[in-house]
């Protein structure tokens, strides 16, 4: 079942499927124009809207994505602007604690949470995404606005962002649902699934999970068709 194109205990779904984490299965806002409140750990810095994100190069990429139970989506095609450019246009200079930023914490209208580490944003393929595959982002893959970070399972590229967070200490962080085993990193190349246990148990406990929470999205995309 392992591909061996893929990076290691990943398989290919042949589709990029709406996922998450259970919970957050049952989140239907359709979602409105962008509008992300940008801080760091004394507060709002800014609010990022469209306006801004205009005077930053738009650009295409296509990635693979691969999300930590197990399955990847081949060739995505996203539209976006790099992390790297929002940062150094945007947020360096408004930056007055002296202490240099070390992780970004990211929330999301579905009171989803996650964080990466400002090294690993920095790459150029970490994306402030406004499109997939040719389409405007809309509820189904993380609208208005989500990140994208390929290289890192796909929990750590939070959809539907409402804030971004730059710290130089990780206080006041709390997992939604991953807890204790939330990897710091998370690199795809490295297997980094959790901070605990051989990571292959946590390569077939995920895959486990996957028939049940693609019905848990299929599901709530169905209920959602039907109430609008
Ligand atoms: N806001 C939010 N972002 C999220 C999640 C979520 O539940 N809510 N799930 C994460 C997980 S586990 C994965 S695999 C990807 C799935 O992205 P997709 O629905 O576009 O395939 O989103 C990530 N970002
Ligand atoms: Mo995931």
């Amino acid at each position: 079942m392992d591909d061996q194109s893929l990076p290691p205990g990943q398989f290919d779904l042949g589709y990029f499927p709406r996922y998450g984490l259970w919970q957050f299965s049952r989140y239907m806002q359709e979602p409105g124009g962008v509008q992300v409140t940008v801080s760091n750990n004394e507060g709002a810095l800014f609010i990022l809207t469209e306006a801004e994100l205009a005077q930053l190069d738009c650009i295409q990429q296509s990635s693979d994505f691969h999300c930590i139970t197990s399955w990847s989506a081949r060739n995505v095609q996203w539209q976006g602007y790099r992390f790297s450019e929002f940062y150094r246009q945007f947020v360096v200079s408004k930056m007055t604690d002296a202490a240099p930023v070390k992780w970004v914490q990211f929330r999301s209208a579905d009171n989803y949470r996650t964080f990466m580490a400002i090294e690993d944003l920095l790459a150029d393929d970490v994306l402030l995404a406004i499109a997939v595959n040719d389409q405007a982002l809309a509820w189904e893959h993380g609208g208005p606005i989500r990140l994208v970070a390929p290289a890192h399972y796909g929990f750590k590229s939070a959809k539907h962002l409402t804030e971004i967070i730059f710290c130089n200490a990780l206080e006041n962080y709390r997992s939604p649902a991953l807890h204790w085993h939330e990897h710091p990193r998370a690199r795809v190349a490295l297997e980094e699934r959790s901070r605990f246990l051989p990571q292959w148990f946590w390569r077939y406990f995920g895959r486990l999970a996957i028939p049940a929470v693609l019905f848990a999205y299929r599901l709530a995309a169905k209920k959602r068709k039907r109430n609008s």
